[in-house]
């Protein structure tokens, strides 16, 4: 009976990635326990997201809760819980968080060889509709042997180990990739387990649906403007492309990864570098990408080739389904030679 052999086998996150670990013999379990920690703080901002609303009708939301403290905003516990948990993980030596503005510096007693660039809640000012916002986060190695600085993280995105988000939606799904393709896991709260149910996920080499904040029209560069233009009117005799746009990239991103497609926060003439933040947005879902059979782009170059200089800088990025991406990609090269 296959069907019930595939319910009582169940996958957790924590055993694949222990099955992963297997393939690097050298590993000490450093990186699972580092991801056990990482799993742990989405757990948690996964039930205080969920509760959101509530606390919002009982009062706790607002300038002070039960206990008479200051309610702190989801996105600051969030990375409360995040920073602690890290730390606490004694595999890390430095964090840098979105909320954050500058790096967190593990004392030596409880410093581990990687870093950890994440986004503890992104999306959140659409917490209050109801919309799906998430973690993003990417992992590093430390370069070896000295005291941990900037350089350690101020890395291209190519060197990662790993990269994922925590959806916190419908369900709450975790999407990983530790350099040998990408898996998703969902919560079963009964459990309090991420279970397998995802497994290698392939991102579609085309799509029928672009992802653009088309209020920017205005501001956008020539490349970009053809490209959503041969979207919305094809000269190829294809149908045009949907349009599908959340506002949440990591709900964006998501459905990208699953239905093909591609996602764009371009520069413009006002934000020459976009919106999007290089180390704990644009890298790890470039490198997700990547691990999917997509791609991702910046403009200028592939997104995983960039070196930051600063650790919140932002880049525009187009990722997603490999050939879409590169037709943008045609389009920059072509004004490149004009
Ligand atoms: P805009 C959310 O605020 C965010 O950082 C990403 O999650 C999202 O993709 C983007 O900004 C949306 O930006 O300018 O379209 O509202």
């Amino acid at each position: 009976h296959a069907a019930d052999a595939h319910r009582t086998d169940l996958m957790t996150i924590t055993r694949f990635v222990l099955n992963e670990q297997t393939k690097h013999p050298e590993s000490r379990g450093d990186f699972s326990i580092l991801l056990s920690h990482i799993v742990l703080g989405c757990k948690f901002v996964c039930t205080a997201v969920n509760k959101a609303g509530l606390a919002k009708l009982l009062g706790l939301a607002g300038e002070t809760n039960v206990q008479g403290e200051d309610q702190k905003k989801l996105d600051v516990l969030s990375n409360e819980v995040f920073i602690k948990a890290l730390v606490s993980s004694g595999r890390t030596s430095i964090l840098v968080s979105e909320e954050d503005e500058e790096a967190t510096f593990v004392e030596p007693a409880k410093r581990g060889k990687y870093c950890v660039v994440f986004d503890p809640l992104d999306g959140s000012s659409n917490i209050d509709c109801g919309v799906s916002i998430g973690t993003i986060f990417g992992i590093y190695m430390i370069k070896d042997g000295h005291e941990p600085t900037l350089d350690d993280v101020l890395q291209p995105g190519k060197n990662m180990l790993a990269a994922g988000y925590c959806m916190y939606g419908s369900s709450c799904t975790l999407v990983l990739s530790t350099g040998s393709g990408v898996n998703g896991f969902t919560l079963d709260p009964s459990l309090g387990e991420f279970i397998l149910t995802h497994p290698d996920i392939k991102i579609p080499k085309k799509g029928k649906i672009y992802s653009v904040n088309e209020g920017n029209a205005k501001n956008w560069d020539g490349p970009t403007t053809k490209y959503v233009q041969s979207c919305k009117y094809p000269t190829d005799g294809s149908s045009p492309k949907s349009l599908r746009y959340i506002g949440s990239m990591v709900a964006d991103v998501h459905r990208t990864l699953l239905y093909g497609g591609i996602f764009l926060y371009p520069g413009d003439k006002k934000s020459p570098n976009g919106k999007l933040r290089v180390l704990y947005e644009v890298f790890p879902m470039s490198f997700l990408m990547e691990q999917a059979g997509g791609q991702a782009f910046t403009g200028k170059q592939r997104a995983l080739d960039l070196v930051p200089e600063k650790i919140h800088e932002r880049a525009p990025i187009f990722l997603g389904s490999y050939d879409d991406v590169e037709e943008i990609k045609n389009l920059y090269a072509a004004e490149e030679k004009n």
